[in-house]
């Protein structure tokens, strides 16, 4: 043969592959480790403390106690480790409560008797502090603005209420930390607060904050039917970040889905691991800060009678029903069935798809050039909160938001069930908690930049309906679109009103143990 002739190249040979086979997701950032697992504190991912009770109990620690907290801290969690959970014993306790259903429900196929799962009783717990109490362990730099100032001092960029407090919440000052513990009873959260509360000293090294019941503020998942809804009716907890190490492969059919809806989150995100604060940024953690993250707690009461009043109205909004504005308002039905999909623009699924549609996730919103006007507005909560794809409808690819602007949300529903012959006065909302590795960037940016602003997602898309907060005397104003409308929407009787709250740190169980309470910085 010449040698000037090239080889022949023999045309490449498709991998044979299986149809049925789907190749496994393929996770696109570095896996938790096992020490991970061990020292970050167990509510902090996406399923969290399993729970049907939950209770925030905040404590101050008393005048010149703080060496002696700082003793009884480490002695609880090195002599009773089990007392605050990590993230290995909360995801051992998930699945085992998921094999019990596995068998109930096995045996309830095969016609046996007992398929009902047996209870099981658990509860958990994760301890936190504002900067205050943080700073009597050790001396915290100011690394993190949001969390040191308190969220108080963000009231103006959040438009929070000044009034109307709980009096638990209102004055600051005296929240140094806070206990949050959940389990399937009342029962077991009392045990287990209790068992914390004595290994701290409760009454001498710590007290209670002032001006609630207890310093507590509880709890409950709503009963059935209701069960894993919120207030106002609809199936909360599907959408989370997702990480690996500890999530489930997402289902691999959905796998592009859940790398290009942003499921998929790079920990750094959520949780604190490196030094600096991302790449635009030169603030720098100390070491012990790493594996812990940061805590947004606030009292959000709903009104329900209000947003059925509102919703009631559909028909000036072009809507079909008041249950098509309530999902236009939110970007969900009650089922969790995503207003984006075609299948679900005008109607709810049908109750015998209501399993597959509350975990749905593996959807974004049309890229119909811009123009029209979407069966999904652009300022539904779920669509403010997470516009899931970049660069759709003129996004502004420069927010650093639509990367960072994460959190994993951990809230219960607090308050009875309304009815509309209860007696004034009743309240009701919810818990919200939402774990990040930076406020400014997650809870912060989502509330003050997006739910708070008109020009988020783009310009006049309107308030976020469900948190968005305007300058007091101001009215609300959100906006419904379908096919060919565009219509304002004042919401004059605000839908969620702010009680309180606070920023936590929750610091590793290693720093727990470690750095935290070796030599606190003020007696
Ligand atoms: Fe929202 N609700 O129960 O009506 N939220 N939320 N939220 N929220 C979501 O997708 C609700 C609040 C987010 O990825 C659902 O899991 C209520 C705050 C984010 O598609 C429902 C309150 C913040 C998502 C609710 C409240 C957020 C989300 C759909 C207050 C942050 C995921 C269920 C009383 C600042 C979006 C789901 C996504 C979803 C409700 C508060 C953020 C039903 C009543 C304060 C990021």
């Amino acid at each position: 043969m010449p040698p000037d002739v090239p080889p022949t190249i023999p045309p490449s040979i498709p991998p044979i592959t299986s149809p049925t086979a789907p190749s496994k997701y393929q996770w696109k950032y570095p896996a938790l480790t096992p020490n991970q697992l061990d020292v970050i504190q167990g509510d902090i991912w996406s399923k969290g403390f399993p729970k049907h009770n939950e209770t925030y109990y905040l404590f101050k620690i008393a005048p010149g106690s703080a060496t002696a907290f700082a003793q009884c801290l480490r002695k609880m969690v090195v002599d009773q480790p089990e007392l605050i959970s990590n993230l290995k014993s909360t995801k051992k306790a998930r699945d085992d409560i998921a094999a019990k259903k596995q068998r109930a429900e096995a045996a309830s196929k095969l016609g046996q008797p007992n398929g009902k799962p047996e209870k099981l009783h658990m509860s958990f717990a994760l301890i936190a502090f504002t900067y205050k109490g943080l700073n009597m362990l050790n001396e915290v730099r100011k690394t993190d603005p949001a969390f040191s100032n308190g969220m108080k001092s963000d009231g103006d960029a959040l438009n929070d209420p000044i009034t109307g407090l709980d009096p638990l919440l209102a004055n600051a000052d005296e929240i140094h930390g806070l206990i949050k513990v959940a389990g399937c009873s009342n029962g077991s959260v009392n045990g287990r607060l209790g068992k914390i509360q004595a290994a701290l000293q409760r009454g001498t090294v710590i007290q209670d904050v002032p001006g609630g019941t207890e310093g507590r503020l509880d709890g409950a998942t709503r009963e059935k039917p209701f069960r894993g809804k919120e207030h106002f009716g609809f199936e909360d907890g599907i959408s989370q970040p997702l990480m690996n190490g500890i999530d489930d492969t997402p289902p691999s059919p959905d796998s592009e889905a859940h790398a290009l809806y942003n499921m998929d989150t790079e920990q750094s995100i959520l949780i604190v691991t490196g030094t600096t604060r991302h790449e635009n940024s030169s603030a720098r953690r100390p070491d012990w800060m790493h594996d812990g993250s940061f805590l947004v707690f606030r009292k959000l009461e709903q009104d329900v009678k209000a947003f059925r009043q509102l919703t009631a109205s559909f028909a000036t909004y072009q809507c079909e029903s008041a249950a098509h504005m309530g999902a236009k308002l939110m970007g969900r039905w009650p089922s969790g069935a995503p207003l984006a999909l075609q299948a679900y623009n005008t109607t709810d699924a049908p109750p015998a798809d209501h399993g597959k549609v509350k975990v749905m996730n593996n959807f974004g919103y049309p890229t119909d050039g811009g123009d029209k006007e979407p069966a999904c507005p652009f300022a539904a909560h779920i669509r403010k909160t997470n516009p899931r794809r970049f660069g759709d409808w003129g996004l502004n690819s420069g927010d650093q938001g639509l990367k960072f602007a994460k959190m994993i949300r951990s809230g219960i529903s607090y308050g009875p069930d309304y009815a509309d012959s209860e007696p004034a006065g009743l309240q009701r909302g919810l818990l919200f908690a939402c774990y990040q590795a930076f406020i400014e960037d997650g809870f912060q940016h989502m509330q003050a930049s997006w739910s708070n602003k008109t020009y988020f997602p783009k310009s006049d898309s309107g308030l976020d309906p469900i948190i968005g907060q305007v300058p007091e005397g101001e009215v609300l104003k959100t906006v419904i679109t379908n096919r060919t409308a565009h219509i304002e929407v004042p919401i004059t009787t605000p839908l969620v009103t702010f009680r309180g709250g606070e920023y936590f740190f929750v610091p590793s169980i290693a720093a727990l143990k470690g750095a935290l309470t070796e030599a606190p910085s003020v007696s």
